[in-house]
């Protein structure tokens, strides 16, 4: 019987020896970026007193706010950032604004957060529809006592798509080096700020550059920072080429085109 169960796991340890052994670099490297995105921790000294529990978005509690630095697992990477953040309500109904600085080394995409008098400001800035660093699936806890506080995550989508990764859909958009240069260059002008976040992400992995992108709340508004982050990585990367597959979901015709030509 010993003997059975031990040939079966030669078998089985042979099988996926053999399959790694056909898998592409890209697909190995892509597969080991979403591993690191499926838990985020961090902590740090911050100056307020603020706590959260999130069992997805439509399941939170929380109240306060804090500024300061976190050290830690930030969407993959270990490293730190300056982080803002004000929050409170319960459930939906839960109001929510960050802004998060990750190191100049860092491949970590960062996030603005509105201003009074940008052009789309709203005063109330609602975490169910928002993009920001909490994914709506996330089952995480965070707490700042007065001085020093820690984040935790369990990113369970980043699980999905690990899992769905590894038979070859990439279920969030999100890989890093199985897309060519011109649908990730392609991708910096969707509408949809995750698809943009993705392709800035990937872009920065892959070149080690930073124009200055950061994220924005609203996912149908590019800033003039975004723009003008943009605009740098297609002078130096060159334009964006004629329609390509993308990479996320839906794209759109170039916005300062249309208004150059309006
Ligand atoms: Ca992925």
């Amino acid at each position: 019987m010993v003997e059975r169960s031990s040939r079966a796991c030669h078998v089985l340890a042979a099988a996926l020896l053999m399959s790694l052994a056909g898998c592409s670099v890209p697909y190995l490297a892509d597969r080991g970026y979403d591993a690191a995105q499926m838990v985020g921790w961090r902590m740090g000294p911050a100056v307020g007193s603020q706590i959260n529990l999130q069992i997805t978005k439509i399941v939170q509690a929380g109240w306060g706010a804090y500024e300061g630095k976190r050290y830690g697992l930030i969407d993959g990477q270990l490293t730190s950032q300056e982080e803002i953040r004000y929050e409170f309500g319960l459930g939906p109904l839960y109001l929510h604004e960050v802004e998060t600085s990750p190191k100049a080394y860092s491949n970590v995409v960062g996030f603005v957060r509105r201003d009074t008098l940008d052009p789309d400001y709203e005063e109330y800035s609602w975490d169910v529809s928002d993009f920001n660093d909490r994914g709506f699936f996330d089952i995480g806890a965070s707490l700042n006592f007065f001085v020093y506080g820690l984040n935790f995550e369990l990113r369970t989508a980043e699980m999905a798509d690990f899992i769905t990764g590894l038979f070859g859909l990439d279920l969030l958009a999100d890989d890093v080096q199985r897309y060519e240069m011109s649908a990730l260059m392609a991708d910096l002008r969707s509408t949809s700020a995750r698809t943009r976040h993705n392709a800035v992400r990937a872009l920065r992995i892959r070149t080690g550059e930073d124009y200055g992108y950061a994220s924005f709340h609203e996912p149908d508004v590019r800033t003039d920072l975004q723009r003008a982050a943009i605009g740098d990585w297609e002078s130096h990367h060159g334009p964006r080429s004629a329609p390509v597959e993308p990479s996320g979901s839906t794209d759109v015709p170039d916005e300062d085109q249309a208004e150059s030509e309006g």
